[in-house]
């Protein structure tokens, strides 16, 4: 670390200056996940620095311990992305008091002390949610598959708390309302993985009628929601539309297949972005407090053109 008992002289280097970043991620919910966890160990290699990665499983109370380690270690900075919102503040403090700039990647924390991270890197979820809501806005006419009048969406959400999970439920809620035809009939927690939203959907379809469209917050539960509507007898894409969001490669091959109609993409790949914010951090450079990570949305034509080269 920079944290070195070599006394050289009193240059920047001080010949052992390797920075340590301890980082917490979620876990290994979804084909999201494990592309985000690759790209930053990868860039954490390629920028030279020493990676003390942690897995929380999912857990909140994983990631405070996690944190706490880091700061007994005194790493030179802590980077984590929040499974759930809320409740950091009190570990937050412990960092700050230890100065020991934190940075969020992927998902936000709910806090009024803005004091307590340097700066927040990831995606626009709200927005992520408005396209898919706009999609459907636009093809309403489609997506009434039973063609009663009534475009009814059911909703696989993500972890109960999470940030994308609330933004993309917003966003599409927002979109929608635009269209009195377009209502939520159902919405549930999948928890973000594929087992979540095949279980959710079974019991969808056993609760609803004339479902017309699934909005899964991300592909994994768009992927179990097919098993789901394929195990009851329905062609996932035709009988039951589906938007997710994500674009990893399996859901890109599903929405080339026409299983899935609609993707918005969230990208994963925050590695470099994150390792370059942590070494401005710590030369005392101005970061922004938000950084934006840039998306766009796949049909699948589109997806059927990008498919071969897409890297997860
Ligand atoms: O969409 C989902 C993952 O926080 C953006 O978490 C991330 C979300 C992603 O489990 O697949």
């Amino acid at each position: 670390a920079a944290v070195s008992g070599c006394g050289s002289d009193s240059s920047a280097s001080d010949g052992n200056d390797q920075i340590v970043m301890g980082f917490s991620q979620v876990g290994a919910e979804s084909g999201w996940r494990t592309a985000n966890t690759e790209s930053i160990k990868a860039s954490a290699k390629a920028a030279g620095f020493e990676l003390k990665f942690s897995d929380a499983q999912g857990k909140q109370e994983n990631q405070i311990k996690a944190i706490r380690s880091f700061i007994q270690q005194k790493v030179d900075v802590i980077a984590f992305s929040p499974v759930v919102e809320t409740g950091w503040d009190t570990v937050l403090q412990e960092a700050k008091r230890a100065n020991i700039p934190v940075i969020l990647t992927d998902r936000a924390v709910d806090t009024e002390d803005t004091s307590l991270y340097k700066t927040f890197l990831g995606s626009d979820f709200v927005l992520e949610g408005e396209k898919a809501g706009q999609w459907l806005v636009e093809n309403a006419a489609d997506a009434d598959v039973d063609g009663d009048g009534d475009v009814n969406v059911v909703q696989l959400e993500g972890t109960t708390g999470a940030a994308p999970a609330i933004d993309r439920a917003e966003g599409f809620a927002e979109a929608i309302k635009t269209d009195s035809k377009i209502k939520v009939s159902a919405s549930q927690t999948g928890d973000f993985t594929r087992d979540g939203g095949k279980q959710v959907m079974e019991s969808f379809l056993n609760s609803e009628d004339g479902i017309d469209v699934v909005f899964a917050h991300n592909d994994d539960m768009g992927l179990g929601a097919i098993e789901a509507i394929e195990a009851s007898g329905l062609e996932p894409g035709k009988d039951i539309k589906i938007i997710t969001v994500d674009a990893v490669k399996d859901g890109m091959a599903a929405l080339a297949k026409g299983q899935i109609n609609f993707i918005v993409e969230c990208n994963p790949l925050l590695g470099d972005q994150l390792m370059d914010l942590a070494n401005k951090v710590l030369d005392g450079e101005e970061v922004p407090a938000r950084v934006v990570t840039e998306e766009t949305t796949f049909t699948p034509e589109q997806a059927a053109e990008v498919l071969a080269d897409r890297k997860y």
